[in-house]
């Protein structure tokens, strides 16, 4: 590979901010293509998944990797969209209803990002009605919903509920610290992730 893409890679994985931008700077300056620049991106990302789901880093390492990814992205996201090079999936993530946690659905939404899905975000308590106009506005792929708190729960079920009446192709997954596999069974959503990369690796299958 390529050493500014090595770089970058490198960069992102260390979740070294000012070094992802440069080095993505310098790539895009040297005329390396941006679809390889968005691959090294993408595989640093999926590195940094594959480490959190073994439990060699935690939450604060992915979080920095994140925001590396971030940086490398403010650059590279208006060469790609001038090149017509767009992500092939969307996604609609929110957090239910009642509940403002955001902590764990903003790491899923980075790590989908650094997957190259393009995430629209409609924040913390999230009603059903505002879920619904999203999936109009955007005709996502999917939907991702998080809760945290338990007393949360039944208004991800309403979300389930009501989306799944009004568009009945629509996929649907779920996730969150009191969410379980047999918990979304029941309300009847497409899925379940446990955590952050798992989550990726859920809509990656979903989608396909
Ligand atoms: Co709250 N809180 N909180 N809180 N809070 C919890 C969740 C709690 C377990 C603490 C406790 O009592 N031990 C408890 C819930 C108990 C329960 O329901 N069983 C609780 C409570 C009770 C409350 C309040 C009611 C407290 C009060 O006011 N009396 C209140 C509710 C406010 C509301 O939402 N309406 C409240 C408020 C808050 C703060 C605002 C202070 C703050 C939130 C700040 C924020 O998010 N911006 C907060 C925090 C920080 C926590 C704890 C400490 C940490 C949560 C967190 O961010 N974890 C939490 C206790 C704990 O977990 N130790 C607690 C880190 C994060 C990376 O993990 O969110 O689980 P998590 O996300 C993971 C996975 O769950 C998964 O991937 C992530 C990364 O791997 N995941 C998904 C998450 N969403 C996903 C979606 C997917 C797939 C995977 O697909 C769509």
């Amino acid at each position: 590979m390529n050493e500014l893409l090595d770089q970058l890679m490198v960069a992102i994985k260390a979740g070294k901010r000012k070094d992802a931008r440069a080095a993505t700077a310098a790539a895009l300056e040297a005329g390396i293509d941006p679809q390889s620049v968005l691959d090294a991106l993408t595989e640093g990302m999926n590195d940094v998944g594959k480490r959190f789901r073994a439990n060699v880093i935690f939450v604060p390492e992915v979080l920095v990797a994140a925001r590396a990814m971030q940086k490398s992205m403010d650059l590279l996201e208006p060469v790609l969209v001038a090149s017509g090079i767009e992500p092939e999936f969307s996604i609609v993530i929110g957090t239910v209803e009642g509940d403002l946690h955001d902590i764990g659905k903003n790491l899923v939404m980075m790590m989908l990002k650094g997957a190259n899905f393009k995430v629209i975000d409609l924040g913390v308590n999230v009603s059903a009605e505002t879920f619904a106009n999203a999936v109009a506005e955007h005709n996502p792929n999917l939907v991702a919903l998080s809760a945290l708190l338990t007393t949360t729960m039944p208004a991800m079920e309403r979300i389930v509920s009501e989306l799944s009446s009004l568009n009945s192709s629509i996929k649907i997954m779920v996730g969150g610290a009191p969410i379980t596999q047999a918990f979304a069974d029941q309300i009847g959503a497409d899925g379940y992730s446990a955590d952050a990369a798992s989550a990726v690796e859920l809509a990656q299958k979903l989608c396909a």
